[in-house]
């Protein structure tokens, strides 16, 4: 049973990037990078050429081993949407078939679960991912999907501006929250959730492009963490004999979505957050009497939430929610040192209208403890999601 991670885009191939750093990733994901431009996917350090589509606006698809593929995957989109969608529709039946074979083992379908990554502000990642959920879909209605979506910064100095020829400029800008909401509108029909991603975390730093690469990394331990843990470093929890409550990926689709029996209605919008601990001080790695910290887990949990990944959430809107603890085994077995998951979910169910809280635990071997955390809210209880919708129109109405 193998996952697909798709990166559409510049940023969402980057995020896949940062996920495949974790070598043991390879056993439960395969990974697919689609771009208009060679040069992000030569850019990536971990998702290998034979994982790569091109596309070009004449040559359609292209795989990543075709000779000449940096000449002929140059054109870009241009933060148009609307362009790449055309682009991708006229090869859409070349899509299907590539995203069968991915999801095929011999000659069955075999994967129940799909991540597409994306940037929303773009052309590429925006205009080419409702396509490809759409395809997913059509190959088989029963695979779930996850849209992890990168919303685009806002700098207040361009929001102001009067020039067009500024706002058209803006890198943040109205241009890229129109692309914003025009494409989570198209992908709402396919994906069964969002994981938002917002840039605008990082809007008061001056060169905010050179903290991709961290925040991209932060996401995808998130991720890591909520998907892999325990396979990551090939634990076996009937080895430790210890009952322990379990997360799996049914419970996120479920955390993160709404339906009614089994059916989607609409996706959720999740957020995000992660906070560590190690869980030794560090005369414990030299005495061995030492050993290990008692740990505050609601103190992770404050941490978690201050590094949700958007901003400006009211917590108190949210409908449903998932945690996750990961930590050495010692923290489940000691009593006296062990760690109080019964706070963490009285903290989390407090959050949730649903009164719908999924806590879990996982086992790591370092020694450090996580917590991973999504809070899940409808499209009008996000005031970042509310501005976007707001830009969209007032650009749609200066046009
Ligand atoms: N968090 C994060 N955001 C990124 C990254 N790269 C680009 N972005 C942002 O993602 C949005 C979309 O940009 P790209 O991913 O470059 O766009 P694209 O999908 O390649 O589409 P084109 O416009 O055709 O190049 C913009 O708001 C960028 O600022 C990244 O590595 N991490
Ligand atoms: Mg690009």
């Amino acid at each position: 049973m193998a996952y697909l991670f798709i990166g559409a885009g510049q940023a969402g191939g980057a995020l896949v990037d940062s996920v495949f750093k974790y070598k043991n990733m390879h056993l439960l994901a395969k990974p697919l990078a689609i771009n208009s431009t060679a040069k992000d996917l030569i850019n990536l350090k971990n998702i290998d050429k034979k994982d790569w589509i091109g596309i070009s606006e004449n040559s359609g698809l292209i795989k990543g081993t075709t000779i000449g593929f940096e000449e002929r995957v140059a054109g870009g989109f241009g933060k148009n949407p609307i362009k790449a969608g055309e682009a991708i529709q006229s090869y859409y039946k070349e899509l299907k078939e590539i995203l069968q074979n991915r999801m095929q083992d011999g000659k069955k379908q075999k994967t129940p679960f799909v991540f597409i990554f994306l940037g929303l502000g773009g052309g590429t990642g925006s205009g080419i991912s409702p396509y490809i959920a759409n395809a997913i879909k059509y190959i088989s209605n029963k695979v779930k999907i996850i849209a992890v979506v990168v919303l685009p910064a806002h700098r207040k100095k361009n929001i102001a501006s009067k020039d067009k020829k500024d706002l058209d400029k803006d890198e943040s800008g109205d241009r890229q929250s129109w692309n914003a909401f025009y494409t989570l509108n198209r992908l709402k029909k396919y994906v069964d959730s969002f994981i938002l991603v917002d840039n605008h975390r990082l809007a008061y730093l001056a060169d905010l492009e050179s903290y991709f690469p961290r925040y991209n990394d932060y996401i995808a331990a998130s991720i890591v963490d909520l998907v892999a843990g325990l396979l990551l470093e090939k634990i076996d929890p009937s080895k430790y004999n210890i009952g322990m409550p379990v997360i799996d990926i049914n419970d996120i689709i479920t955390a993160t979505g709404f339906d009614i029996k089994g059916k989607k209605v609409e996706p959720g919008y999740a957020v995000l957050g992660r906070a560590s601990e190690l869980t030794k001080s560090l005369a414990g790695y030299f005495v061995p009497f030492f050993g290990y910290k008692k740990l505050d887990t609601l103190m992770l949990l404050q941490v978690a939430i201050e590094k949700l990944s958007v901003a400006d959430v009211s917590i108190g809107a949210c409908e449903k929610n998932l945690a996750l603890l990961r930590v050495p085994a010692f923290y489940l077995k000691h009593s006296k040192k062990s760690a109080d998951l019964k706070s963490i979910e009285q903290a989390m169910l407090q959050y949730s209208k649903m009164n719908e809280s999924h806590i879990g635990v996982s086992l790591t071997k370092r020694n450090l403890a996580s917590l991973t955390i999504l809070y899940t809210f409808k499209f009008e209880d996000l005031k970042r999601l509310r501005m976007i919708e707001k830009l969209a129109r007032d650009f749609e109405e200066r046009q």
